[in-house]
């Protein structure tokens, strides 16, 4: 492939130290105008600061990148027409040397791809409410159950039917832990109102289960780490559950579907919240940032 790691990245991988993956749909595509830039260039700060280092993945030209430098970040935060880039969009985007940013899918697949195990996010996509009707289930869950990753995020999205989108992880055999808490986190909110069935409570205890997947084999799935967003950080939850409602109805009504339909509803919940909800997700992208840099130091030490 024509997959171009950065020189940083690809001495770091060689000599064995600590890379964590970054995906680029939340900074074009799930985050506002200017703050986005600033806040891809803190969380890469954020990973270095754990003595890991950051691989922001992105398509630009057509090239995919595992690894962006100042000038190329800027452009995933800024050019107008970044597209937004599914694992199914990557050699589409490759072949018309289109640019866009990475979904979870697609930047699992490219760090797998580079070799870099470790992986940060703010909250997976999944099966939507509205799933009966619209099929709508995201395409990150089929890939996390054919890529070895592990992927440290704060649940997944509240706007999804989580309790289906936890039936679905179970049927496609994908491995979630809860990080430090016995209830799946909410994404916006400390607790979904679901259990977890495991805890991991150290970057060591998450680096032997990755460990453990290498030796025991398999259909090299992913391992699902779900950190919850500080409660002292998170959305007030009735105002999360009223403006989500007013969202999905908003949705359902202006009739949007696909690939726009988590960037509407994640930019809905800002715009009625006062950008409380823009807040407690970057307080959950932090954390799990930083602990995406504890996992890959303890991966790291072997
Ligand atoms: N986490 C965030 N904001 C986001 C996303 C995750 O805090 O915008 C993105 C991820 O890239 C995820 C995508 O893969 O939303 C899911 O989109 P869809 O439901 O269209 O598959
Ligand atoms: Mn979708």
């Amino acid at each position: 492939m024509v997959l171009v790691v950065s020189e940083e990245v690809r001495e770091a991988l060689d000599a064995r130290r600590p890379v964590v993956a970054l995906e680029s749909t939340i900074i074009a595509h799930g985050l506002p105008r200017p703050r986005n830039l600033r806040v891809a260039l803190e969380l890469e700060e954020t990973v270095r600061r754990e003595g890991a280092v950051p691989a922001t993945v992105a398509v630009l030209d057509g090239r995919p990148h595992v690894g962006l430098d100042g000038a190329r970040l800027e452009r995933v935060a800024d050019e107008a027409g970044m597209r937004k880039l599914g694992h199914r969009d990557l050699p589409l985007a490759v072949a018309t040397c289109a640019s866009g940013a990475t979904t979870v899918s697609a930047t699992a697949l490219l760090a797998a791809h580079a070799g870099v195990r470790v992986f940060a996010t703010g909250g997976l996509g999944g099966v939507h409410r509205a799933w009966t009707e619209t099929q709508d289930e995201s395409a990150d869950l089929g890939l996390l159950a054919r890529t070895r990753v592990t992927v440290v995020c704060a649940g997944v999205k509240s706007v999804l039917d989580v309790p289906a989108t936890l039936q679905r992880l179970e049927t496609l055999g994908v491995a979630v832990a809860g990080y430090d808490t016995e209830r799946f986190p909410g994404f916006y909110l400390s607790d979904s109102g679901h259990p977890v069935d495991w805890t991991l409570r150290s970057p060591r205890e998450v680096a032997d289960v990755m460990r453990a997947q290498d030796v025991l084999g398999g259909p090299g799935s992913a391992l699902i780490v779900a950190n919850p967003v500080p409660e002292e950080e998170q959305l007030a939850p009735e105002l999360h559950a009223r403006v989500l409602a007013d969202a999905l109805r908003a949705c359902a009504a202006e009739g949007v579907s696909g690939q726009a339909v988590t960037p509407f509803l994640l930019d809905h919940l800002v715009r009625h919240t006062d950008g409380a909800s823009l807040e407690a997700n970057l307080a959950a992208v932090r954390g799990n940032v930083r602990l995406a840099g504890r996992i890959a130091a303890a991966w790291a030490e072997g």
